[in-house]
Parts: C-alpha cells; sequence; structure tokens
C-alpha cells in the first residue's frame, strides 16, 4: 500500500512521508498508583531499540494518554524520554468529557517546553482508543450486559476529533504540528474513516479465540476489513500481540505461540506498515492474568527470538541487554492522591473482539466464569525459541560489564520527574511474588 518504500528506510535516505514505523505499545503506569517515570519510558524505548534481527529498528512507541499519570495536565515523561532517545511518536489522547481539555493542557505544557525537538517525532496523534467499541452493544453484552467504561459514541469521537483540530489549529505550536495526522484508534470492525487522516486498528486473533494455526488468516481478515473501511486512508495497526499468559481458549496463551505470532504475524509487517506491537513489558493491563510482554518484565529478559526469516537485516541479532536491576527502595508512601485522577487508560476489561468477515467456524460458546485469577507466580526467563539455521541467535547474556548493550543509569529525578514526587524515586514495581502490595488497579 502507501508504505512500501522499505529500501530507502534501510539505507536511511528517507522522507517522513515514506518513513514506515516499528514500535510497541507504552502504558502510562505500572498500576494505578505507580505511574512510569522518566527513567521507566526511556528504559523501555532503548531496550526496544536494542531488539535486532527483525530487519527494522523498533524506535517508535504509542502512548494511550499524553498525560503524566496521576497528575491533572502534566506533560507525561514519556515526551523527554522519547527526545532523549530518538523515539517517534504515535501520540494518545485519552477521550472523555473530562479527559479531553486535560490532554489537550498537557500537550501545550509539553510544546512549550520541547517546541520542535517533540515535533519532529509525531507520527501522529490518536484521539480515543476503543472507545466506540466500548460503546457497543458488543462489549456490554460481553461485560454481563452492563455498559462498558470510558464509551463514546461514533459522533462523540469525531467531535472530540473537532476539538483536537481546532486547539491544534489555535495553538501556539501549529505550524509545528500542521502536516502530523490526526486519527483515531478502534477494533477493526469499529473503523470511524470520517474526520481522520488516518485509521488506526488494533487486530487481536486472541480475543477472538482463533487458534494460533488461524491467527495469521484472522489477523489479515481484519487487515483487509480495515483497509476496506479505510477507502485509501492509511491503515495503521495500532496494536497487535499475543499473549504469553492468560486465560486460553481455542486461543492459548503461552511462549510458543507468543513466538509464533511474532514470527509469522509480527515478520509479515515489520517495514511495510507502520506497526505498534502490544507490548514490550506487562504495564497496565493486569485485571486478570495476562502477559502481552516479549520482555519479561521481572527479569527484563526478551522471552522471544525476535530475529524474522529472510530480513535485509543480516547482523547478528543481539540479545537485550538486562539492566542490572534498581537496589531495593524503602518502602514509598503512596503517591498524594491527585485530584480526581484521570481516566482510566488503557487497558481494562476487555471482552473478545467482535466477529470479522472470517473464513473460521464461529467460536465455540465462551467458558463458564473462570474462578478468580490465581496470584501471579514468578516466571523464569524461558529459553528462546530456536532459531532458523541461517540466522545466529545469541542467547540472553546476564547483566555484567560485559554487556554488548549499555544500560544508561537512570537519571536522577530532578532531570525529569517533578520536583513534588521524590518519593517514586527508584520505586521498583509491586509484585505480588514480592508481597508488595495488591497487582490490581481496583479500576
Ligand atoms: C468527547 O467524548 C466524550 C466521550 O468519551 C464525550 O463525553 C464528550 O462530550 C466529547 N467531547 C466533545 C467536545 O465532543
Ligand atoms: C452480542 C455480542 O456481540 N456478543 C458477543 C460476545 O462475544 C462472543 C465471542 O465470544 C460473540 O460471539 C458474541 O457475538
Amino acid at each position: 500500500m502507501h508504505y512500501m518504500h522499505y529500501s530507502l528506510l534501510l539505507t536511511g535516505s528517507l522522507s517522513a512521508a515514506a518513513e514506515v514505523h516499528s514500535g510497541f505499545c507504552y502504558g502510562s503506569h505500572w498500576d494505578s498508583n505507580t505511574p512510569k517515570t522518566y527513567d521507566d519510558f526511556k528504559r523501555g524505548f532503548e531496550s526496544a531499540k536494542a531488539i535486532k534481527g527483525a530487519g527494522v529498528t523498533f524506535n517508535s512507541a504509542r502512548l494511550f494518554s499524553s498525560l503524566q499519570w496521576g497528575t491533572t495536565n502534566e506533560p507525561s515523561s514519556a515526551f523527554k524520554a522519547a527526545i532523549d532517545t530518538g523515539t517517534t511518536l504515535l501520540m494518545g489522547i485519552w477521550i472523555g468529557a473530562e479527559s479531553t481539555p486535560r490532554e489537550l493542557s498537557a500537550i501545550d505544557k509539553a510544546f512549550e517546553q520541547y517546541g520542535e525537538d517533540l515535533a519532529n517525532l509525531v507520527v501522529g496523534i490518536s484521539v480515543g482508543s476503543e472507545d466506540i467499541f466500548r460503546g457497543s452493544g458488543q462489549c456490554r453484552d460481553n461485560n454481563s450486559g452492563k455498559p462498558c467504561a470510558n464509551a463514546a459514541s461514533p459522533d462523540d469521537v469525531k467531535s472530540n476529533i473537532t476539538l483536537v483540530r481546532d486547539h491544534i489549529s489555535r495553538a501556539f505550536y501549529a505550524d509545528l504540528l500542521k502536516d502530523k495526522p490526526i486519527g483515531h484508534v478502534d477494533i477493526g470492525a469499529f473503523t470511524l474513516n470520517e474526520g481522520v487522516d488516518f485509521v488506526g486498528f488494533t487486530a487481536y486473533p486472541y480475543w477472538n479465540k482463533d487458534t494460533i494455526e488461524n491467527a495469521l488468516g484472522s489477523f489479515q481478515g481484519t487487515m483487509n476489513l480495515v483497509q476496506e473501511k479505510a477507502g485509501g486512508k492509511p491503515a495503521w495497526i495500532a496494536e497487535t500481540g499475543w499473549p504469553v499468559s492468560g486465560p486460553s481458549t481455542r486461543a492459548d496463551a503461552n511462549l510458543e505461540n507468543m513466538q509464533t505470532y511474532w514470527r509469522e504475524v509480527g515478520c509479515s509487517l515489520f517495514g511495510k506498515h507502520n506497526v505498534w506491537w502490544f507490548e514490550l513489558e506487562r504495564d497496565t493491563y493486569h485485571e486478570v492474568d495476562y502477559d502481552w510482554g516479549v520482555i519479561d518484565v521481572n527479569t527484563r529478559l526478551p522471552r522471544i527470538d525476535f530475529s524474522c526469516p529472510g530480513t535485509a537485516d543480516n547482523g547478528e541479532p543481539v540479545p537485550i541487554t538486562p539492566p542490572a536491576r534498581p537496589p531495593p527502595s524503602p518502602p514509598s508512601p503512596p503517591p498524594a492522591p491527585a485530584p480526581s485522577p484521570p481516566q482510566p487508560p488503557p487497558q481494562q476489561f476487555k471482552p473478545p473482539e467482535p466477529a470479522i468477515p472470517s473464513p473460521l467456524p464461529p467460536p465455540p460458546p465462551p467458558p463458564p466464569p473462570a474462578p478468580p485469577a490465581p496470584t501471579q507466580t514468578f516466571k523464569p526467563p524461558q529459553p528462546a525459541a530456536p532459531a532458523p539455521p541461517t540466522q545466529q541467535f545469541s542467547p540472553p547474556q546476564p547483566a555484567g560489564p560485559a554487556n554488548t548493550i549499555p544500560f544508561v543509569a537512570p537519571v536522577p529525578a530532578a532531570a525529569a520527574t517533578p520536583a513534588n514526587r521524590p518519593a517514586l524515586q527508584g520505586l521498583r514495581i509491586p509484585r505480588p511474588a514480592e508481597g508488595v502490595g495488591e497487582w490490581r488497579t481496583g479500576i
């Protein structure tokens, strides 16, 4: 389609319009009490860039929100981390009657601080994420008949887009963003193609309860549907992935399938389409025990072999270096309650994807409700799946001086985080295995 300037990408002589973006989705918090800090984003962006062997550099980030989690209208610390690591951004605006104005205010502040440095990284701006799906009967019927939270009608989304366009066109940074596409991300079946410059979609054969054998066909079915509905507008893959753990139906959440999905679906897309994979490491989505991270958030080791057969990138795949774990910090007091916290992005209850045209038989009736998810058990790093014979895959190296990819030590909080949040400096992600707090958002 429109993004076939692959060879240009590899020679490094590309215009912005021709560039294809590859990266991951990044939530704004670890749990509702623990915002991601500048260091967290920076470490994530650096880890993503260290992934080799897939023929592309994973140097793009999709953000669901432009707000720093837990603040009223402070810009996300991801912006500075993106500038410092050269990471492009699919910026997100979490929409709602209250949250849209706050997001815009945070974006104003961000451009006040970073101006062109930030604008140069912006690939596009998504106004909303899966809101139309959450406003649909599909979501309600799959949520025990209760309306899904954070829902919007197509008209709501359109008027939010209009609001955002008007705001930006009158802002002091209007010129910096004048060529940046504004669009919306939703589940394929709820594609919005009015008032948008691009169509972002999420596609999850796992939620569609497809077997891994049918996952590629299912994904392609969704993409074809979206491209048809997009009517020539660019269609961007804003989220796709396969979980390593979580409830299993015919769609099994396990390591082997995560690997297969990367190799069959991911490798068929990288460098040809804009893709933001879900996700680099487990963050906000823990209502139940799902883990979609291609890197283990505990050990920071890669779970899968990232190499794609036959890529133009013949370099030896380099394993991601696990950074030294920060020293345990003393228990921190919970952050001061933010005045009316922003809407809970992004991954909440998510029923199976609505059916899409597909050659597959309909899924069997949903299984009976599962018992409460057990506390997550710590999983030791798993060996990566064997690489194809033509490509070398080096096993992950232990952290240490011999590492090939330097881990940049966290910068002092003063450089990046609001001065009023020293308590969060060095805060580690609470994990049930360590008996630190509850691994639930409560939202
Ligand atoms: C934006 O969408 C929300 C729903 O998410 C809606 O309540 C609000 O009215 C919309 N704002 C505008 C300006 O249309
Ligand atoms: C009414 C409705 O759309 N319900 C959907 C809930 O999810 C299942 C898949 O598990 C669909 O088959 C139903 O159509």
